[in-house]
């Protein structure tokens, strides 16, 4: 009989303290379970044993935490290209729920889950809850969409988990939301960002004040948002808002969040996902506090690990605050692929809601044409003007954010204005570019 000279540890799901591990013991449990990951991956992944094998990398290499860099990346079109469940690392006898990403063009990406993954994820969103200061007890709104999309389900688990009680909303029905806000009357809400807007108009416009609800605080994500729309939100419907972030190829929502005490970007569970930060062309890593591509390797996850996974989203790592182990990331500035460039300068819709949030006789109601005129490519910001003020006062605050983004990002655009309501409302991510070239 043949005996393995490895010793196989077995996954270690001992849950931890995130706000009292020490980094050294942190970094201890990181790379156990990389070891674990790696070779889960590598025995059970029939892709990621050729891209390892390609890449001349072995199980038994990974000896600290550094030597993720050995491994290979992952990117969305791997996880396409073995559609629908090659990348699953366990028997679908023991998938338990499958999400899938929605999937703009082409296939959609499809994830599986353990009842290990099932119970971790609820932990997870629980975690990111009490960062929050949801407690035990209260009712949590939740308006990120039910179904395929990782939101609802996702946020559903973790809100049970904490002895919270769900209402289970999903996305749409805004008036009907109004109405459950107002009856039901929730402490807590979780849906996109321009979703809540959608939401606060709503509650205006059935003559109800949006500062008056029961609700304390949000947790919002799932499309970028800036730190300016948080004052915004905060601003008109009196309460916390802070940022969840996260990916179904992942996870779901909660692979990292914010505390709701110090609001200075989402801390990464870094137990159960190991970051880094590369140069989105080179690959090459970047160092903490630099900005680059966030990549992550989970390191518990038993029906779809992934292994150097390229988010595309643009931030830096920053040392931990309220949980002074874990890294934190910069509120995301956007995907690599939100980027406009405009006659060689490139920009974020995120810049641009910086700007228009920053001049008080604008609305948050905005979008990003991009056109060709000729050889050049235009962009125009059409922007709703403010309903209770007079159109000379919206034409001047129009100017200011033209010269504003010129002065800022160094480039000439259009604004134009819009009638209230005329743009289309946020149901969940917000679609913010319209490229017509
Ligand atoms: O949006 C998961 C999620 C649901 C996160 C609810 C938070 C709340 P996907 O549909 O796979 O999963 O989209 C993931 O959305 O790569 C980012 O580009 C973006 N994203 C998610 N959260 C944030 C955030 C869910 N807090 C993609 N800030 C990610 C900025 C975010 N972008």
């Amino acid at each position: 009989m043949s005996k393995t000279t490895t010793a196989r540890a077995a996954l270690d799901v001992a849950e931890v303290d995130p706000a009292t591990i020490g980094r050294d013991e942190l970094r201890a449990l990181q790379l156990r379970r990389l070891q674990w990951t790696v070779r889960h991956a590598y025995e059970n992944v029939p892709f990621y044993r050729a891209t390892f094998e390609a890449a001349g990398v072995a199980p038994d290499d990974i000896r600290t935490l550094d030597d993720v860099r050995l491994l290979p990346f992952t990117t969305k079109d791997d996880l396409r290209s073995t559609y629908p469940f090659g990348m699953f690392a366990v028997p679908m006898s023991e998938v338990r729920r499958i999400h899938a990403s929605s999937g703009t063009t082409g296939r959609p990406t499809v994830v599986g889950y353990t009842q290990g993954d099932l119970d971790r994820w609820a932990d997870l969103v629980g975690r990111s809850l009490r960062a929050a200061g949801v407690a035990a007890g209260w009712k949590v709104h939740n308006a990120y969409g039910y179904g395929l999309f990782t939101g609802g389900l996702g946020a559903h688990a973790g809100i049970e988990r904490i002895g919270a009680t769900v209402i289970p909303m999903s996305g749409g029905q805004t008036a009907r939301q109004v109405q459950l806000i107002h009856d039901f009357e929730p402490d807590a809400i979780m849906c996109t960002p321009s979703y809540l807007l959608t939401i606060a108009d709503a509650i205006e416009a059935a003559g109800l004040d949006p500062r008056g609800t029961s609700l304390k605080v949000a947790i919002l994500g799932a499309e970028p948002w800036t730190n300016e729309l948080r004052a915004e939100i905060e601003r008109r419907l009196g309460l916390d808002a802070v940022d969840i972030y996260g990916l179904s190829e992942v996870m779901g929502p909660g692979v990292a969040s914010e505390s709701v005490v110090t609001k200075d970007g989402p801390h990464v569970w870094e137990d159960h996902f190991l970051p880094e930060t590369i140069d989105g062309e080179t690959g090459e890593p970047v160092a903490d506090g630099e900005h680059g591509e966030l990549v992550f390797t989970s390191l518990t996850k038993e029906a779809f690990p992934v292994i150097r996974y390229r988010t595309r989203d643009l931030t830096r790592l920053l040392p931990g605050r309220a949980y002074p182990a874990l890294r934190r990331i910069e509120k995301i500035t956007g995907r690599d692929d939100d980027m406009i460039i405009l006659r060689g300068v490139n920009l974020f819709p995120t810049q641009i809601e910086e700007l228009v949030l920053g001049i008080e006789t604008l609305t948050p109601h905005f979008v990003l044409e991009l056109r060709r005129a000729g050889r050049l490519d235009t962009l125009t910001v059409r922007i709703e003007r403010h309903p209770a003020l007079d159109r000379d006062v919206c034409e001047a605050a129009a100017k200011v954010l033209q010269q504003r983004i010129k002065t800022h990002i160094g480039t000439t655009v259009d604004v134009v204005l819009a009638e209230p309501a005329e743009l289309p409302r946020s149901e969940g991510k917000y679609k913010r570019v319209y490229d017509y070239r």
